[in-house]
């Protein structure tokens, strides 16, 4: 049995910094890459190695499977685990991976392939004897075959990019009026997203909820379901909160969705990690959707209910180890919640807002968890997923697990850019989640929008309060004379420091010690990479004149002269990257 003594996430972000903390358990090295955008990252500080990949636009670094192979190489890692996103869905790079002899932590090139074509995935669930949508698993080539299907069928339809997923290339039509330009629409955004514009048509089911089954499949012809978990809380197909069990499922009908997703993973001949995902109708049917071929963002809440790390699952699956658990083992304990933190404005329609957090404090306390890729001072990048944390709560049942999260909520501080945090708070307490409702037409409109700003203003006074007892790292001390009924009163007052207050301290020190000692030679006082040399070899100079600027921690530090004096023997670059103490070149004159 191989057992991997390395392996590289191909990630960034939280997701990134979860696979870690599991590698960490099993005593296995943990290797991360890192985009030019993300020099620093958290998910970079808590790898054992991290490796630049930095070659084109930063945001296409995580996409680019080869880069990611030579740097495997050069690493010498065992395996690979892509995470969610990026590369985890794509057949061809999984058989690259293997390709290199470098093992890949998730499902079989071909289950992928499979899962990636929509009508294919049809074709072969529905041999299986697994529920599909109503409508044809054949593409349709032409509106008036859709027109054909609709008589047959009955409106509304709804028309799907095949190689789709997640909601990109949907097209609804009411009736045969509507059919082309539907039908040209969805090959468009096909053709646009997915390069393929080959679409098929399901029947369009009204309010259902999105349920979806994870399960686990060994190599060894063990086949595990874990439990639903409902995703119906959207915004144009966007998840935003999942809990686990679905408030619509009870006993009979999770059997049933069990029994459902076992038979799919088993038709696609999987293994590792996967979900199905499905819709359940008013009426309690239930209907297989499309598979997702990955980890996905909410398999915490499933890691809560079970008490199971799928991370850890995987990698074990991965180094060809039978399962350790039959079904009759796997207990669904509890209720578990996510929130998505996103940094994104809701009163501008969820905008995305990157920037700069300048507090942050997580919650704790019984029954949360939190997974995060940044902490305070880290930035949120424009060229990514805006998520700055998963926030789960478990709890015996869902109203004390609702709760539980609303007081989470309340306990998490982020500053900088605008969050979800208010946004989830006024949904958690609207009637129709509180009665586990599908909340169609609620997360869109005005009336919540309102509520989540008032929300966060809640949470911004209450976070100044918690701010005084925490932050005694950045306390400052000042001495006020105060005057009380007559009386005299020198009173010590503590405030917090702004929060640049610490790195302008930080630079001041770094320059009183570090450009110009005695001897002449100005080194660097951190490590970083050189950004820009000011000077050149003969140049006189004076006294605070820039001699260079070096990145660190993201911040632009200028190395200014200590003394007056001719600049010597430059020995850097721009690009270069320094080391503490390394000359940047010599300063004669007067020390
Ligand atoms: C559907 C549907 C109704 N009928 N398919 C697909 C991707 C996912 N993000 C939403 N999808 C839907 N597919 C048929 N045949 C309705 C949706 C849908 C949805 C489903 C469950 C919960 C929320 C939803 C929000 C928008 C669309």
């Amino acid at each position: 049995m191989p057992t991997f003594s390395r392996v590289l996430v191909a990630n960034r972000g939280e997701i990134a910094v979860r696979i870690f903390r599991t590698l960490r358990e099993l005593g296995i090295e943990a290797v991360a890459v890192y985009s030019d955008a993300d020099r620093g990252a958290l998910h970079t500080r808590v790898a054992d190695e991290a490796f630049r990949i930095g070659r084109g636009p930063a945001e296409e670094s995580y996409l680019r499977g080869d880069v990611i192979i030579d740097t495997a190489l050069r690493a010498g890692v065992s395996a690979i685990h892509p995470g969610y996103g990026f590369l985890a869905e794509n057949a061809p790079f999984a058989r690259a991976v293997e390709a290199a002899g470098i093992t890949w932590i998730g499902p079989p090139a071909s289950a992928i392939e499979l899962m990636g074509s929509k009508t294919e995935a049809r074709t072969a669930m529905k041999a299986a004897g697994v529920p599909i949508i109503p409508g044809a698993t054949e593409p349709v080539r032409t509106s008036a075959a859709v027109v054909e299907l609709g008589a047959d069928i009955g409106y509304p339809l709804i028309i799907k990019a095949a190689a789709g997923g997640g909601g990109k290339g949907m097209e609804i039509v009411t009736d045969p009026t509507g059919v082309v330009q539907a039908f040209e629409a969805a090959q468009r955004q096909g053709l646009r997203y997915f390069a393929d514009d080959t679409v098929y048509v399901e029947r369009y089911l009204e309010e259902p909820r999105h349920v979806e089954a994870q399960i686990l499949a060994d190599g060894h012809g063990t086949v595990l379901f874990l439990g639903e978990r409902d995703c119906t809380i959207q915004r144009r197909h966007q998840k935003l909160i999942e809990e686990t069990p679905s408030p619509a499922v009870d006993d009979a009908l999770r059997a049933r969705i069990g029994e459902i997703a076992v038979n799919a993973a088993r038709a696609a001949g999987y293994r590792s990690a996967g979900t199905i995902e499905g819709l359940l109708t008013r009426d309690g049917e239930y209907f297989f959707m499309e598979m997702n071929t990955r980890i996905q963002v909410e398999h915490t809440v499933t890691e809560l209910v079970t008490g199971l790390d799928l991370i850890r699952e995987q990698i074990l699956i991965a180094q060809g180890e039978p399962l350790s658990l039959r079904q009759e083992d796997v207990i669904l304990r509890g209720h578990a919640i996510e929130c998505r933190i996103n940094a994104e404005d809701v009163g501008k329609g969820f905008l995305p807002a990157p920037g700069l957090i300048t507090e942050y404090e997580e919650p704790s306390g019984p029954g949360v968890r939190v997974d995060s890729g940044v902490r305070a001072g880290d930035e949120i990048s424009g060229l990514y997923d805006p998520m700055i944390a998963k926030l789960i709560v478990h709890d015996t049942n869902r109203e004390t697990a609702r709760r539980r999260m609303l007081r989470a909520l309340a306990e998490f501080r982020i500053s900088g850019p605008p969050t979800l945090l208010g946004f989830h708070a006024a949904l958690l307490t609207e009637p129709c989640f509180v009665d586990g409702g599908t909340c169609h037409g609620h997360v869109e409109s005005q009336e919540l929008a309102q509520r989540a700003n008032e929300m966060t203003e809640t949470f911004t006074h209450q976070a100044t309060n918690v701010q005084r007892a925490s932050d005694r790292v950045a306390l400052r001390e000042r001495v006020v004379s105060v005057e009380v009924e007559g009386r005299a009163f020198d009173v010590r007052v503590h405030s917090t420091e702004p929060p640049w207050a610490s790195l302008a301290r930080r630079r001041r020190d770094r320059r009183d010690v570090g450009a110009g000692s005695a001897s002449g030679a100005v080194v660097s006082p951190m490590q970083g990479i050189v950004l820009s040399v000011a000077v050149a070899d003969g140049d006189a100079i004076e006294t605070g004149g820039v001699i260079c600027v070096i990145e660190a921690m993201k911040m632009e530090n200028e190395i200014t002269a200590q003394h007056p004096g001719i600049v010597r023997s430059i020995a850097i670059a721009p690009g270069q990257s320094l080391s503490n103490g390394q000359l940047i070149c010599l300063l004669a004159g007067e020390g």
